[in-house]
């Protein structure tokens, strides 16, 4: 769907469950860092406005977005953690650049999704400019940050909910 459609900081809190317990990594890009650390902010907002507790909430910064996938994977590896939401931006360039990265990031975090039985949230924006990047990273469409922490929150509810269902 759009995000002319669609505002990405726009859900509803009651649809959330408490991330009190909840432990997260954040995994972000530091290429196009205005934009990505705003997206790093609304992330970090978002989760503890729903309980989370910043001890419980590890942060990694890698150079690229092609790095997002390894950084997810030291973390699932290396933290004991109920998701990872990987933040990054890439941005339309002369080049195909662009297109090889997005695959990569893209092909390589649904790998992880399959590999893990942990969440991994694809938080990358991928447009044609900066502004478009902006207005996507607390402008005018809201924060791709807050969205991703949002499908944090959910997915590890989930889990969580099938792991209850076990018992
Ligand atoms: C090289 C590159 C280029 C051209 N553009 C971007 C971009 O728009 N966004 C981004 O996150 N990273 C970019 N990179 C860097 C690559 O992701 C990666 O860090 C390098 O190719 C080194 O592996």
């Amino acid at each position: 769907m759009a995000t002319t459609l669609k505002n990405l900081s726009s859900y509803n809190p009651n649809e959330i469950t408490s991330a009190k317990k909840m432990k997260f990594g954040i995994v972000v890009s530091d290429w196009n860092a205005e934009v990505t650390h705003a997206l790093l902010k609304g992330a970090l907002e978002t989760l503890i406005s729903h309980g989370a507790k910043e001890e419980n909430i590890l942060v990694k910064h890698v150079p690229g977005s092609f790095e997002l996938t390894l950084g997810a994977q030291f973390m699932a590896e290396y933290g004991d953690l109920d998701g990872v939401i990987c933040l990054g931006c890439v941005i339309q360039g002369e080049t195909r650049h662009f297109d090889f990265i997005c695959q990569g990031v893209t092909h390589g975090i649904t790998e992880l999704n399959m590999n893990y039985n942990i969440p991994f949230v694809f938080g990358l924006l991928t447009t044609n400019n900066q502004e478009q990047a902006l207005d996507r990273a607390g402008g005018k469409h809201g924060n791709k940050g807050v969205e991703a922490a949002v499908t944090a929150i959910k997915m590890a509810a989930l889990q969580k909910e099938m792991e209850e269902l076990e018992d």
